[in-house]
């Protein structure tokens, strides 16, 4: 019987203002590697208030929405496509839950989340936002497998 490897996903990460303020870029990375993800695309942005509402959008209804957008070009962020088994899932793992109070321990808003806001990263929640956001920020030639 013929064994097949599960499905290598691609997922895209932003680390935020607080982090790479924080100069937490590596720290942050080493937890991505841990994880089994394997960071095939970055660059450093700052991000223009188009940018930030353009991809934000899903959230212009909410309340948070104009706190997000500042925050998100308070400063530099490093944007990121991560591949690897699963990686979409495998990344909302790593993270932990979106408010830092309650993301389990060893995940990396538990360990370096400020606040709701100020969550250190962002992972894609589904196949179909990855490849959008994806091809937001990078073209395919920038993304060597
Ligand atoms: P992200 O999109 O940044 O990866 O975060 P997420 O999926 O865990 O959370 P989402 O619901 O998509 O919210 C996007 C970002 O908005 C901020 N937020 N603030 N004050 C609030 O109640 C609230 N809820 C969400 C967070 O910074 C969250 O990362
Ligand atoms: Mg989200």
């Amino acid at each position: 019987k013929k064994d097949y490897p599960m499905a290598v996903q691609r997922t895209f990460s932003i680390i935020k203002p607080d982090a790479t303020k924080r100069n937490l870029t590596g720290k942050v990375n080493a937890m991505i590697e841990d994880a089994g993800l394997r960071i095939v695309g970055q660059r450093r942005v700052q991000l223009t208030e188009a940018q930030a509402k353009r991809f934000y959008e899903v959230h212009a209804e909410s309340p948070f929405y104009g706190d997000l957008v500042k925050f998100m070009t308070s400063g530099p962020v490093v944007v990121q496509v991560l591949e690897g088994e699963n990686a979409i899932a495998r990344y909302r793992d790593v993270m932990g839950a979106t408010n830092p109070a309650e993301a389990d321990a060893g995940t990396i808003r538990a360990a370096f989340a400020e606040s709701i806001d100020a969550n250190t990263v962002h992972g894609s929640d589904a196949p179909e936002t990855a490849a959008e956001e994806i091809a937001q920020f990078f073209s395919e030639e920038d993304i060597p497998g």
